[in-house]
């Protein structure tokens, strides 16, 4: 990501013609986790979300409903700001596209580009699906339907263009120039391929529908959804203001989080636009994959769609969030499985982390007065497994600089393996009789590592990360720079009665069958 000390990150702002799943929900928490990690290391940030408002489909779902397009869209937009505090996730600001700021902004950005001849007026005509908000040449149409399956109809129509396919060169020195700007790196391939193939103009605006941002000085035209919808990235900073703080700040936006779905709008179109309006594009868009439920393509008419809220209700909150970003890769597909998330819960939080903070507070408050023990002098192996734990926020920043989610946890869980090494190595227990000083070495090494695990788990489990530093007597939260020995655990501060924080999934008993 950037070198520059604001990060501004943004999630997809999402449809409101259907609600919140786990896919939704899934890009979010991968930007919230960003968003804690950087605020607790110091950086200013802003983490946007939203949602999406305009379009034919709005347009129609409203009717069907017998709802106006905007009492439709505060209803549907709710469940999204619903589930913000439902996962936790700790975005600075939300945008709707029906906002005020986001119109202005929209037709103030449209006016630039007009200015520089950037937009003209031609004619549409081709096979449209509503469903994709896309045209499809008569080429790409699978027996008579869209790729996607979704029907087509033919439209006719004058709109408005924006000259994309003057920018192929200039995208493709900027992926040149910029290699981490589009990633992961097979989708930064495909979409050099794409661009080398040639851009046509996009058709950006629509008359066939009124539930849109009207076109300035055209008003018969409404915006192209995702012209409309791109620009909220520039909404939210206070655009077409350059000069207010948060412009200054946070553009361009260090990361654009997004589905491999809608890669191609982000990493083409959306660069392209800004280069036309003479602005500078984003630092860098990262496409994840995609979410299966039980091996099966989620959707809606297979009524398999997942649920985070239930999902929180069954698992717990913090459970959820870590499996999401541990299981997979980031960037690949994902599949979830309910014994694929028990297993994360009973093998790395219950058994790894759970164990060893309970171990080792048990021990503390049964051998030790209740209060962190004093150290003698440490040992080498004392020594080896402190500084690893200091130093896994160095390898943490170098993953999340790839939003390797995964790599990055799995370096927490390395110190956090060893450390349970060493507690069967060292065996405290033993020590109690035969050397109570040791003992008091090894707890306070093995609280000192439980510390450090807290704080660098607080980004994906914040609740969890707070309950683990209560136990040690800390408040959270706990900024990165105390992951050091200058910050290191106060010998004889008093400590509360230790809890399990991380319980262990049971399967619930299944009635006897007959
Ligand atoms: O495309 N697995 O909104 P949208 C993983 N409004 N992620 C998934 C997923 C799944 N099965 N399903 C959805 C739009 N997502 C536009 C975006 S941005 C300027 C406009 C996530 O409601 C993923 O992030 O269809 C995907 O890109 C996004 O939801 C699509 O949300």
């Amino acid at each position: 990501m950037s070198e520059r000390a604001a990060i501004y990150l943004t999630t997809p702002i999402y449809y409101v013609n259907d609600v919140p799943h786990i896919g939704h929900a899934y890009t979010t928490l991968a930007v919230d986790m960003l968003a804690r990690f950087h605020r607790l290391d110091g950086r200013p940030v802003k983490f946007l979300t939203g949602t999406d408002e305009h379009g034919q489909k709005v347009e129609k779902a409203a009717a069907q409903r017998g709802l106006a397009p905007l009492a439709f869209c505060d209803e549907v937009s709710q469940a999204f700001r619903d589930l913000c505090p439902a996962m936790n996730y700790s975005n600075d600001d939300f945008i709707r596209t029906t906002e005020a700021r986001h119109v202005h902004a929209c037709q103030a950005l449209w006016q630039r580009l007009v200015e520089k001849d950037q937009i003209y007026l031609g004619a549409y005509k081709g096979w449209y699906s509503v469903r994709d908000e896309t045209y499809f040449a008569e080429d790409e149409l699978v027996d008579g339907k869209a790729p996607t399956g979704a029907p087509v109809e033919w439209v006719e129509e004058p709109s408005y263009f924006f000259r994309l396919s003057q920018w192929g060169d200039r995208l493709l020195q900027w992926y040149e120039d910029n290699p981490e700007c589009v990633a992961p790196r097979s989708r930064r391939n495909e979409v050099i391929s794409f661009v080398k193939r040639g851009l046509q103009d996009l058709s950006v605006s629509r008359t066939t529908f009124r539930w849109g941002i009207p076109v300035p000085g055209d008003p018969a035209h409404v915006m192209y959804v995702w012209v409309d919808a791109l620009t909220n990235y520039l909404s939210a900073v206070g655009y077409p203001d350059e000069s207010t703080d948060a412009y200054q700040l946070f553009w361009p936006a260090s990361l654009h989080m997004v589905g491999k779905d809608i890669l191609r709008f982000h990493a083409i179109i959306w660069p392209a636009m800004l280069m036309a309006a003479d602005l500078p594009p984003p630092q860098r868009v990262f496409a994840h994959g995609w979410w299966t439920n039980e091996g099966k393509k989620i959707s809606k008419s297979l009524g398999n769609t997942i649920d985070p809220l239930k999902l929180i209700d069954t698992y717990g909150l913090d459970p959820v969030r870590y499996f999401l970003l541990r299981e997979v890769p980031f960037g690949d597909d994902g599949d979830f499985s309910h014994a694929q998330m028990v297993r994360r819960i009973n093998a790395d939080l219950a058994n790894d982390l759970g164990n060893l903070a309970q171990r080792s507070l048990s021990m503390i408050a049964k051998n030790c007065g209740g209060v962190v023990p004093t150290p003698g002098p440490f040992t080498a192996t004392d020594q080896a497994l402190l500084e690893s734990a200091y130093g896994v926020l160095g390898t943490m920043r170098e993953h999340l600089a790839q939003q390797s989610f995964h790599r990055a946890l799995e370096a927490v869980w390395d110190v956090i393996s060893a450390a349970n090494r060493y507690v069967d190595e060292q065996a405290p227990w033993s020590l109690r009789k035969t050397d109570p000083p040791r003992m008091a070495t090894v707890l306070y090494v093995l609280a000192e590592v439980v510390r450090c695990a807290a704080v660098l788990v607080q980004p994906v489990m914040p609740d969890s990360a707070t309950k683990l530093l209560r136990q040690l007597g800390l408040d959270a939260p706990q900024q990165f720079d105390c992951l050091s020995a200058a910050a290191a655990l106060v010998p004889a501060t008093p400590l509360p009665a230790p809890q399990g924080v991380f319980p262990r999934w049971v399967e619930p008993a299944t009635p006897a069958t007959s």
